[in-house]
């Protein structure tokens, strides 16, 4: 991937500009890596009945106070565990519990020789603006259209990648509609900090805005974005996702069935603005991935949409059919892996092994259709269920069963629900014994890791759902705490949201459009010690490679701190599911 200095001035000489561009969050980061003792906690603050935890890092402290902001009276204390080294951080923590803390108001906690914590709410809707701002991020990186002022304030921008004349590339071809032929796919969201367009990342990111609704509605239907379409029947959530559905459905061959890999440049643009980006565009290969990723989410949202039949009048059996087709196109070809060509040097999503989204495709296409045909192919490519990633998407199957398992065999359901609910408790039991209570372990922190974080609440959230267990709830909260600040770093990964947040993430608008704060919403893809962008980042030092401490807030580093579609759509889901689900007391 291309990379730069976030501001113009760092674009050519990055080792010069390393300085001048390391926020005060680069300073706060290689001082914790240096291993500063503090207080970390969730910078949103905790719904009132939520389960509340901060960790007191490398200090011998053995109790801890609340003190009410403001007048600074003391409202509760307590005793910290005893403090037990994380090898991911290197550094031994110890957890202060302060959940009976219910009533609203805004406090610090305190422990003698620190200094007194960030101010943190406690809010009866404490991440209501959280699932608001992080949906609101995908309007933001919305392909081919204008973002106007009343619904993008100053982060308004012209139209760019209209990808109405998109290039069958060679490895594309087929009889119809052979290489040159040119083709329209307007639309979609851009994937990430870059401006193409992939058919297998959509996938995953579109089912977890789809579940969020499904799972959430009433949470969903009485929001209003400030997008353009708010304000219609529809809730904003299927608004917005209907933005990419229309995109990803030209995406397919009609001739066949078959789906393009993705809708890339040759290149990854340079820092400029969609408007400035005129390079020619292309469909790029197609692939087993990508025509299940499609058929799945295509079922999906037939069964969803039907409730809006009149506000997008045939639109539900449009997918159906083109859910149908590709699946009939999967069967045919059922391990054509995508390769990437020589000239091409955008995303790959490259994926060898295709049982799961064979499961997942089959379990979506069974709920559509009650097809025993899918019953039986979801049987034949299931495993156990696992934290879901672009590459692995089985656990998406399990979880649109289990919303629906009402309507399976009796012996399915029994499956099914034990499926998440064993994931769930392997998850609270990570979570329990890690002494930071974060399911993480040490190889979990890849490319991506705040999504990993995040999935892993998703899933402990379905355990939850299903068993009433409460841990499985608290750790569900515990993950999101860590990506609101409760981490070794101290940083709220979500851009906007939070007292100390990535200034400089690699996102080519928030670079590119003279504005110092970055677009809003985005969360960062968070530590890790792979370190991929090292090259590229000449200059500008990681503050560890110790996995949790592996991240950096400049613009160069697309390895740790790029933002993407399927990082931020369970964002949605865990703000929104624990805004829902908590109890109303502790
Ligand atoms: O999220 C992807 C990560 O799992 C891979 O390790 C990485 C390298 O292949 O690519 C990531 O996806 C990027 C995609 O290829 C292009 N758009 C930006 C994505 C996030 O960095």
């Amino acid at each position: 991937m291309a990379c730069a200095g976030r501001r113009s001035a760092c674009w050519l000489g990055l080792a010069l500009c390393a300085a001048a561009a390391a926020s005060p969050l680069v300073a706060v980061a290689a001082e914790s890596g240096s291993g500063a003792a503090g207080i970390r906690l969730d910078q949103l603050g905790f719904l009132p009945g939520a389960r509340k935890l901060a960790v007191v890092e490398g200090h011998g402290g053995q109790s801890f106070e609340v003190l009410r902001d403001g007048d600074g009276a003391v409202v509760r204390s307590g005793v910290l565990t005893a403090a037990a080294q994380w090898a991911p951080a290197a550094r031994p923590a110890a957890v202060a519990d302060f959940s009976a803390l219910d009533a609203p108001g805004r406090y610090r906690l305190r422990v003698q020789g620190l200094a007194p914590s960030d101010p943190f709410p406690v809010d009866p809707q404490a991440y209501a603006g959280l699932a608001d701002a992080a949906l609101k991020a995908f309007y933001f990186n919305r392909a081919g259209t204008a973002l106007e002022p009343r619904h993008a304030g100053r982060f308004a921008r012209a139209a760019g990648h209209p990808d109405t004349k998109v290039v069958i590339h060679p490895s594309a071809a087929s009889a119809a509609r052979p290489a040159g032929t040119v083709v329209a796919a307007p639309g979609g969201w851009y994937d990430a900090g870059d401006y193409n367009k992939y058919v297998v990342n959509s996938g995953i990111t579109t089912w977890s805005l789809l579940a969020a609704y499904e799972h959430y509605p009433e949470f969903f239907r009485g929001r209003d974005l400030g997008i353009p379409e708010s304000g219609d029947a529809v809730p904003d959530i299927l608004d917005e996702a209907w933005w990419n559905l229309r995109w990803m459905l030209a995406m397919q061959d009609p001739s066949d069935g078959s789906v393009y890999h993705k809708l890339t440049n040759l290149a990854f643009d340079g820092e400029l603005m969609p408007a400035q980006a005129d390079k020619p565009r292309y469909m790029v290969g197609k692939g087993t991935a990508a025509a299940l990723d499609f058929a799945a989410v295509m079922a999906m949202a037939s069964r969803i949409y039907a409730g809006y039949e009149a506000q997008f009048p045939g639109e539900p059996a449009r997918m159906r059919a083109a859910a149908e087709a590709a699946w009939r196109w999967a069967l045919a070809h059922p391990d054509l892996a995508y390769r990437q060509p020589k000239d091409v040097h955008t995303g790959a999503y490259g994926d060898e092994a295709f049982d799961d989204e064979f499961a997942w495709a089959a379990a979506e296409l069974y709920l559509l259709t009650g097809d025993e045909e899918y019953r039986l192919a979801f049987g034949r490519h299931a495993a156990d269920a696992g934290v879901p990633s672009w590459a692995g998407v089985g656990s998406l199957g399990w979880i649109s069963l289990a919303q629906h398992r009402g309507r399976l065999p009796a012996e399915d359901r029994v499956e099914v629900e034990q499926q998440l609910r064993t994931l769930a408790a392997q998850l609270a039991a990570q979570w329990q014994a890690s002494p930071w209570r974060v399911a993480m372990q040490a190889a979990d922190f890849r490319w991506g890791s705040n999504s990993t974080v995040l999935n892993q609440a998703l899933v402990l959230l379905q355990g939850y759902r299903l068993s009433g267990e409460r841990a499985q709830l608290d750790a569900a909260q515990s993950q999101l705490d860590w990506v609101l600040g409760r981490n070794p770093l101290g940083v709220s990964f979500v851009t906007g949201q939070g007292v100390r947040t990535p200034m400089h993430v690699h996102h080519r608008p928030s670079h590119a459009d003279g504005i110092d704060d970055p677009l809003p919403g985005w969360l960062s893809g968070g530590p890790n010690p792979g370190q991929q962008d090292a090259k590229d980042c000449r200059g500008v030092a990681y503050p560890s490679s110790l996995p949790a401490l592996s991240w950096l807030d400049h613009g160069c580093s697309y390895a740790s701190n790029e933002v993407a579609i399927n990082w931020n759509a369970p964002l949605v889901y865990v703000a929104a599911a624990l805004q829902v689900l908590t109890p109303a007391a502790p």
